[in-house]
C-alpha cells in the first residue's frame, strides 16, 4: 500500500500502481490517446499531464508510478495549457475529414478536441500523402488520419503475437515492405481497428451498401443473420451495460430498418456441432487425421492457411455457422418459399471483421457463382446503422427470429465464448458416443481466460484429451508446441482473439477493465435460461435432417455444409 495525495485528497493504492490507474479508479479524468488498460504504456501522446510534488515539470500519468507521500495535482492551468498545446499539435496533423470518416462520434481525438475547445489554430503541418490500403475485405487503412499512438502496432505484436504492423521511418506503423495488408501475412482479425483512437485503420465497412438496400430493396429479399456474441455487446453502444442481453432488441432493430427476415446463426451453430461432433467421432473411429482443429474462427482459417499450410488436414471440414447459414438460405430456404437465389441478399451481423474476408472466399459461392454471404456488418457498424436511422435501440419492443433457422440451443450461443465450441461439441459428442447424457453440462475446465486450456474426458474406454487455445499470440505457442511433437490432443477449438468472438475485432470499443468478463457472464447466462442446452435436441434442426440432409455427413451435407481450405 502507497499513500499519496490526490488533488488535495489523502488516498492509498497498491504499491506499482500508476498516477493514470489511481485517477480512473478515483473517477478523475486524465486525457490520452496512446494509452489502453489492455496494452503497455506508449508514452506517445503526451496528454496525460500531471503536476507532482509542487514542481513545474510534468509527469506522464501513464507511465509513473505512485511514491509514498507523493502530492498529484491533475487540474492546474500549467497542465490544461500543455494539455491543450499539445492536443493543437495533433491537430495540425490530422485531416479535417470528420464528416465522411467511419470513425466520426466514435473518434477519441475528435471527443478531446470537443472537451478541451481546441481551436485549429495551428498551420497545417503537410505529412507527404500516404495511399489509403483498400486491399482487405476486412479493414481500411487510411494511415494519413494516424495520429502516432502505436496502439495497432502494440495489439498486433503484444496481444496477437502477429508482428504485421511495425513503426516505419516516417514513425507512421507499416506493413512489411510496405505491402498493401491483404497481400501480407495479415489475418483480418481486426486488433489493430480496435484498438486505433482515430479513424486510421478501420473495419472496411458496407453501412452504406446496406443502408441503401434497406432504403430501396429493388426487388430483393433482404435476410439477416445474428452471430452469437453480438448480442451481449451491442447495448455498450446504447449506454448499457456489456454482458447485457439484448437478443430481443436487436432483432426488433433490424426488423425496424427493414429486414425482411432475420435469423439466427446460432441455429447453424448446432447444426456444426452435429456435423463436427460426427467428424470427430468418425475421425477417432477410423483413423483419421488427429488432433482435429475447429474451423468456425476465421483468422484462425488464415492463420493455418499463411502460417501452418502442413496442418490444413487437421482442420474440420465444416463450414463456419455464418458459411452454413448463407448456404442454407440461397440453397434451401429460398427453394423452399419460392425465390430465386438471386433475389435473395444475405447481410450477417458479426463481431468479427475476418468474417467479411470468410465471405468472400471463392469456396463459399453457389453452384451459379454468388457469393453466398453478401454483406458482413461487424457489431459496430450495425450499431451505426441503428444510430443513423434514429432507432431508440434501449427502448425496443423484443422481437423473435424467424423460424425454421432461427431455432437454437444453449449450446450455440456459448460458441461466443472462448471453450464454447467445446463444450457445445462434448454435450452432444458424448450423449451421441456414450448413450448417455455427459454428467454436467456445464464444463468448466475450458471455461474462462486461460490462453491454453487442456482437459481429459472420460470417454467410455477412451480418454479423450481436448485443448482450446485464443488470442493469437497463445496459439503461435500452441502451435509450437505440436509441430515439436510435445502436446497431442484429440480435438482443439482456437478462437483467434482474447476471450472468442466476445472479444471479436468488430465489437464495440469498451474500455472498463472488465467487458470481457461481463459479456462472457451474459452469454453463460443466455445458456443458463435455456430449456435446450444441447444441440442434437434443436428440434429444427431435427427437422433439417429428416427433410433434407439425411443424416450428419450425409453426401447432400457435405456438399452443402462443408468446404475445402487453400493451400
Ligand atoms: Fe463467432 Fe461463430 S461463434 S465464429 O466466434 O462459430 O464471429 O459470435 O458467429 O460463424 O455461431 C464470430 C461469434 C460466430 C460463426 C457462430
Ligand atoms: Fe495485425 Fe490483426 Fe491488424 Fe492484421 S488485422 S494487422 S494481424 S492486428
Amino acid at each position: 500500500i502507497v499513500k499519496f495525495t490526490l488533488n488535495g485528497k489523502f488516498v492509498e493504492t497498491t504499491k506499482g500502481t500508476t498516477i493514470l490507474e489511481a485517477c480512473r479508479t478515483s473517477d478523475i479524468f486524465i486525457p490520452s490517446l496512446c494509452y489502453h488498460p489492455n496494452l503497455s504504456p506508449n508514452e506517445e501522446c503526451n496528454l496525460c499531464l500531471v503536476e507532482t510534488d509542487k514542481t513545474s515539470k510534468l509527469s506522464r500519468a501513464c507511465s509513473t508510478i505512485i511514491q509514498e507521500g507523493m502530492d498529484i495535482v491533475t487540474k492546474s492551468q500549467n497542465v490544461l495549457n500543455s494539455v491543450k498545446h499539445n492536443l493543437a499539435m495533433i491537430l495540425s496533423e490530422h485531416p479535417k475529414e470528420c464528416t465522411s470518416c467511419e470513425s466520426n462520434n466514435r473518434c477519441e481525438l475528435q471527443d478531446l478536441i470537443y472537451r478541451y475547445g481546441i481551436i485549429d489554430k495551428f498551420p497545417r503541418k503537410q505529412r507527404s500523402f500516404i495511399p489509403k490500403d483498400y486491399s482487405s475485405p476486412s479493414l481500411i487503412r487510411d494511415m494519413n488520419k494516424c495520429i502516432k499512438c502505436y496502439r495497432c502496432v502494440k495489439a498486433c505484436s503484444e496481444l496477437q503475437g502477429m508482428d504485421i504492423l511495425t513503426i516505419g521511418p516516417d514513425g507512421i506503423p507499416m506493413t512489411p515492405k510496405n505491402k498493401e495488408l491483404y497481400t501480407t501475412k495479415c489475418i483480418n482479425c481486426g486488433a489493430c481497428s480496435f484498438y486505433c483512437p482515430v479513424g486510421a485503420i478501420t473495419e472496411n465497412s458496407q453501412v452504406r451498401e446496406v443502408s441503401n438496400l434497406l432504403k430501396n430493396k429493388e426487388g430483393k429479399t433482404l435476410v439477416f443473420q445474428t452471430a452469437p456474441a453480438t448480442r451481449v455487446a451491442i447495448s455498450e453502444e446504447f449506454g448499457m451495460e456489456p454482458g447485457d442481453v439484448s437478443t430481443g432488441k436487436m432483432v426488433a432493430a433490424l426488423r425496424k430498418l427493414g429486414a425482411d427476415v432475420v435469423f439466427d446463426t446460432d441455429f447453424t451453430a448446432d447444426l456444426t456441432i452435429m456435423e463436427e461432433g460426427s467428424e470427430l467421432l468418425d475421425r477417432i473411429k477410423n483413423g483419421g487425421t488427429l488432433p482435429m482443429f475447429t474451423s468456425c474462427c476465421p483468422g484462425w482459417i488464415n492463420m493455418v492457411e499463411k502460417f501452418y499450410p502442413e496442418f490444413i488436414p487437421n482442420l474440420s471440414s465444416c463450414r463456419s455457422p455464418q458459411g452454413m447459414m448463407s448456404s442454407l438460405v440461397k440453397n434451401y430456404w429460398a427453394e423452399r418459399i419460392g425465390i430465386k437465389p438471386e433475389d435473395v441478399v444475405v447481410v450477417s451481423i458479426m463481431p468479427c471483421t475476418a468474417k467479411k474476408d470468410e465471405a468472400v472466399r471463392d469456396q463459399l459461392k453457389t453452384e451459379s457463382g454468388l457469393q453466398e454471404t453478401d454483406y458482413v456488418l461487424t457489431t459496430r457498424e450495425l450499431a451505426k446503422l441503428i444510430k443513423l436511422n434514429k432507432v431508440k435501440f434501449a427502448s425496443l419492443k423484443e422481437s423473435e427470429y424467424n423460424n425454421p433457422l432461427g431455432e437454437s440451443t444453449g449450446a450455440a450461443v456459448i460458441f461466443g465464448n472462448t471453450g464454447g465450441v467445446m463444450e457445445a461439441a462434448l454435450r452432444t459428442a458424448y450423449e451421441i458416443a456414450l448413450e448417455k447424457p455427459m454428467p454436467t453440462l456445464n464444463y468448466t475446465p475450458v471455461r474462462g481466460f486461460q490462453g491454453i486450456k487442456e482437459a481429459t474426458v472420460d470417454f467410455g474406454g477412451i480418454d479423450l484429451k481436448v485443448a482450446v487455445v485464443h488470442q493469437a499470440s497463445n496459439i503461435h505457442n500452441y502451435m509450437q508446441r505440436l509441430k515439436e511433437g510435445d502436446s497431442m490432443h484429440h480435438f482443439v477449438e482456437f478462437m483467434i482473439c482474447k476471450g472468442g468472438c466476445i472479444g471479436g475485432g468488430g465489437e464495440p470499443k469498451s474500455k472498463t477493465g472488465d467487458y470481457l468478463e461481463k459479456r462472457m457472464k451474459g452469454i453463460y447466462k443466455i445458456d443458463d435460461n435455456f430449456k435446450i442446452r444441447k444441440s442434437h435436441e434443436n428440434k429444427a434442426v431435427k427437422q433439417i435432417y429428416d427433410q433434407f440432409f439425411g443424416h450428419p455427413l450425409s453426401h447432400k451435407s457435405h456438399h452443402f455444409l462443408h468446404t475445402h481450405y487453400n493451400d
